[in-house]
């Protein structure tokens, strides 16, 4: 069965902690418990990520080369700083699609970069924890009809 890794960078584990008017209510269990569902409507399976390191992270993407047909990816603040994440979603050759939650567009303008969204299928962002199922709905359709 096809299977996508869902990745989420720092800070992201204290979903549903504080801030909820900028990235909702939802924890970060709430937001994997929605992929592994979503995966299951879609015919694939989700496994699930976190990490506050960048290395930790560069080393995930790799490892997905071997076991995923694709990556969700939330890198947070990396998003907007990382080249070495960027050139490892590049190197991996995988189709990845960038999410959000908040709609990083109408926020600070140094969150209006993505070294991601180069190397990215597409990016979701601003529809909270649901941009996740979208993500995979919309890998679904790629890896389907390419
Ligand atoms: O909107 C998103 O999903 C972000 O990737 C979230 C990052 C932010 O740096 C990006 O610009 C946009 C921050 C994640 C921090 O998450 C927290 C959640 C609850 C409480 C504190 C931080």
């Amino acid at each position: 069965m096809t299977s996508i890794l869902i990745l989420n960078g720092p800070n992201l584990n204290l979903l549903g902690t504080r801030q909820p008017e900028v990235y909702g209510a939802a924890t970060l269990e709430d937001v994997e418990r929605m992929c592994h569902d979503a995966a299951k409507t879609l015919g694939m399976t989700v496994e699930c990520a976190q990490s506050n390191h960048e290395g930790i992270l560069i080393d995930q993407i790799h490892a997905a080369k071997s076991s995923h047909a694709g990556i969700v990816l939330n890198a947070g603040a990396y998003t907007h700083t990382s080249i070495a994440l960027m050139d490892a979603i590049a190197s991996v050759e995988l189709p990845m699609i960038e999410v959000h939650l908040s709609n990083i567009h109408r926020r600070e303008t140094f969150r209006h970069k993505s070294f991601l969204a180069q190397v990215a299928l597409g990016q979701i962002c601003g529809f909270g924890a649901f941009g996740y199922v979208l993500a995979l709905q919309a890998l679904a359709k790629h890896l389907t009809t390419s």
